[in-house]
C-alpha cells in the first residue's frame, strides 16, 4: 500500500467509525441494579449490539449498571414515565403493580429452573408479558434469577424452627413479607443497595438471594451461613417503558422485541457459568453452606401465602396451569 492509499484507508476508516459512532438517532437508557459483568447487564448489552446492527446504527442502548439510576422500586416508577426506557428487574418489585407477577413469585411454585423455563417460554409467559401493558410497560423478555435461598450472620439454619424471630430482608413485595411471617421470621423489606450495611450493623440478621447476587453484592462477607432451601425461583424481566415504545415505528418496535428475545439464550448461558463461578468464590471465602435440608416443612408453611395472594379465580387458575405444566 502506498502512503497515499494508507492515508485514504485510514481516513475512510475513521469516517466509517465516526459515522457509526454518531449515527445513533436514539440512545435508550437501560437500568440494572447489578454491577458491570453480571449476566443481566451483559445480556442487555448484547441486545443493544444486536439492535444497533439491525437498525444500521440508528437504535442504541446505554446500560446504566450498579443502580446508577436508582434502586429497583424507584427505577420502575421512572420507567413508567419514560425517564428510563428499559429496565431489567426481578419480578418481585413488580408484584404490587402487575398482580399476575405475584403467582410466579410464590415460594416453591416452580419445581426447578427447567420448569420455570418451560412455563415462561410458553403461553403463560406470553400472558405474563402482556399483563404489563395496561400498567405502562412492555414486557420484552424473561431472564433467569436461579433459585434464592436464605443466608444470615448468626447461625446455620437447618430447619424452619431456626427461622423463628430472625430479622430477614426481603424484596419490596407483600408476597415475600408474608412468606417470612409464615416461617416465623420478621420480614424487613428494603432496597437491595441497603442490605450489605444492614447486615454489617445488625439491623437485619439475614437476607435471601441466588449464588451470583450473594457473591457480587459481597453479602457473603457479612453473612456466612447459606442454607439451600431454594424457596424462590423468581424470573427476572426486561421491560420497556410503554411511553418510549409508543414513540417508535412498528418496524423499530419489532426490532426491539426481536433483539430482546434473542438476548435470552445469551443470558442463560452467562447465568450458568456465573452461578458456578460465584459458588466457587463464596465457598473459597469460607462460607458455611447448608444443603440437603428437609424442604417439606418450608413448603407446607406456604399454604396461607398462596391463599392470600392467589386470591382471585384468574390467579388461582394461573397457579393450577403452572403446576400442571410438565
Ligand atoms: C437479585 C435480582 C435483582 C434484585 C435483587 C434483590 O437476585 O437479580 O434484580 O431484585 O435480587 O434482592 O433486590
Amino acid at each position: 500500500m502506498t502512503t497515499f492509499s494508507k492515508i485514504t484507508a485510514a481516513l475512510l476508516t475513521s469516517v466509517v467509525f465516526a459515522g457509526a459512532a454518531s449515527a445513533c438517532e436514539i440512545t435508550f437508557k437501560s437500568s440494572d441494579t447489578h454491577p458491570d459483568g453480571y449476566p443481566t447487564v451483559e445480556a442487555v448489552k448484547a441486545m443493544g449490539k444486536m439492535l444497533e446492527e439491525r437498525s444500521n446504527g440508528r437504535l442504541c442502548i446505554e446500560v446504566f449498571h450498579s443502580a446508577q439510576l436508582g434502586e429497583e422500586k424507584d427505577t420502575i416508577e421512572q420507567t413508567k414515565f419514560g425517564v428510563i426506557d428499559f429496565n431489567r428487574v426481578s419480578l418481585g418489585p413488580f408484584n404490587n403493580i402487575v398482580e399476575e407477577t405475584k403467582v410466579v413469585s410464590l415460594p416453591y411454585i416452580f419445581r426447578g429452573v427447567d420448569h420455570m423455563h418451560k412455563v415462561m417460554d410458553g403461553p403463560i409467559g406470553d400472558e405474563m408479558a402482556a399483563a404489563f401493558e395496561p400498567h405502562g410497560y412492555v414486557g420484552l423478555a424473561f431472564y433467569d434469577g436461579g433459585s434464592r435461598s436464605f443466608y444470615n450472620s448468626q447461625k446455620p439454619i437447618t430447619s424452619i424452627d431456626d427461622m423463628k424471630g430472625m430479622k430477614v430482608r426481603v424484596m419490596q413485595s407483600d408476597v415475600f413479607v408474608d412468606m417470612m411471617s409464615a416461617l416465623g421470621a420478621n420480614a424487613t423489606p428494603m432496597p437491595y443497595g441497603e442490605v450489605y450495611s444492614s447486615l454489617q450493623t445488625g439491623v437485619i440478621d439475614g437476607a435471601e438471594n441466588n449464588w451470583p447476587s450473594f457473591e457480587s453484592s459481597g453479602h457473603f462477607e457479612v453473612a456466612k451461613y447459606y442454607t439451600l432451601d431454594e424457596h424462590l425461583i423468581v424470573p427476572e424481566v426486561l421491560v420497556m417503558s410503554k411511553a418510549s415504545y409508543d414513540k417508535l415505528s412498528a418496524e423499530d418496535q419489532a426490532l426491539v422485541r426481536q433483539a430482546a428475545k434473542d438476548s435470552v439464550p445469551v443470558m442463560r448461558e452467562l447465568w450458568v457459568a456465573r452461578e458456578a463461578a460465584s459458588e466457587e468464590k463464596v465457598r473459597a471465602a469460607g462460607a458455611e453452606v447448608i444443603k440437603d435440608i428437609d424442604k417439606t416443612p418450608f413448603i407446607e408453611a406456604m399454604v396461607p401465602v398462596y391463599e392470600k395472594h392467589a386470591n382471585t379465580p384468574k390467579l388461582q387458575d394461573l397457579v393450577k396451569r403452572i403446576q400442571a405444566t410438565e
